[in-house]
């Protein structure tokens, strides 16, 4: 038993300094370098709020519907950035939480295929989503389902809503390529960009897209910058 034990320590030990000292890793992660992303908005917050008298233990008796959030030096908050064009970037699964009742976060980047759904609030959500390329869901989270499971093959924007709380509303961006969503000042780090030339898009879900090229430089940091308008 103390052998194998050893002998598993030993292995765990040996692939850990192997990714330490950076043998090669998955496909398409050599070469790669970093876009950082930011975005701005020359324009006022849009925060809708609602009066809410159901479940309201959970849900509070305000419900705040962040659709444009802006931060420090105009940032927008919540645009998707993508590379669509890119392949072989980090593959990233999305987890959304209904939390409150509000999907937490309210924007997501997923790679196309699994997404996670939880359900944190104890209480009765539904889970209803508006899609073309993907099949639309519409089923229900029971409280004692905590985890819930959906594929999503297909690159495009789903918008997600709960037909228990009409107010709950949030973003899911399957996206073939790298992608990331920007924070409360408006910059996503997108890593693992093929070098070259790179289409980025930015999406919002109320203000629209852009899109422009820039080359990507292996091993360094790139900045783009956008503007949206209203
Ligand atoms: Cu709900």
């Amino acid at each position: 038993m103390r052998t194998v034990l050893g002998a598993f320590v030993a292995l765990a030990a040996a692939v850990a300094v192997a990714a330490f000292i950076g043998l090669p890793g998955p496909a398409g992660a050599q070469g790669g370098g970093t876009l950082e992303v930011e975005v701005k908005y020359n324009g006022q917050p849009v925060v809708d709020k609602l009066k809410v008298n159901k479940d309201t233990e959970k849900c509070g008796t305000e419900a705040v519907i962040e659709k444009v959030v802006v931060g420090a030096n105009k940032g927008l908050a919540n645009a998707v950035v993508s590379v669509p064009g890119a392949k072989g970037g980090k593959a990233v699964k999305a987890v959304v939480d209904q939390h409150g009742c509000k999907f937490v976060p309210h924007v997501s980047v997923m790679a196309p295929g699994e997404l996670e759904l939880k359900n944190s609030d104890d209480i009765l959500h539904n889970i209803h989503t508006y899609s073309t390329a993907n099949p639309p869901i519409n089923k229900a989270q029971p409280k004692f389902k905590k985890t819930m499971t959906e594929k999503f093959e297909k690159p495009e924007v789903i918008k997600l809503t709960c037909d228990v709380h009409s107010w709950m509303l949030g973003w899911i961006a399957v996206t073939p390529g790298p992608a990331a969503v920007t924070d409360k000042d408006g910059v996503a780090k997108i890593t693992d960009v093929p070098a070259g030339k790179q289409k980025v898009e930015v999406w919002h879900e109320t203000l629209g897209k852009q899109d422009k090229e820039v080359e990507v430089k292996a091993g360094q940091t790139t900045k783009v910058s956008f503007e949206m308008k209203k």
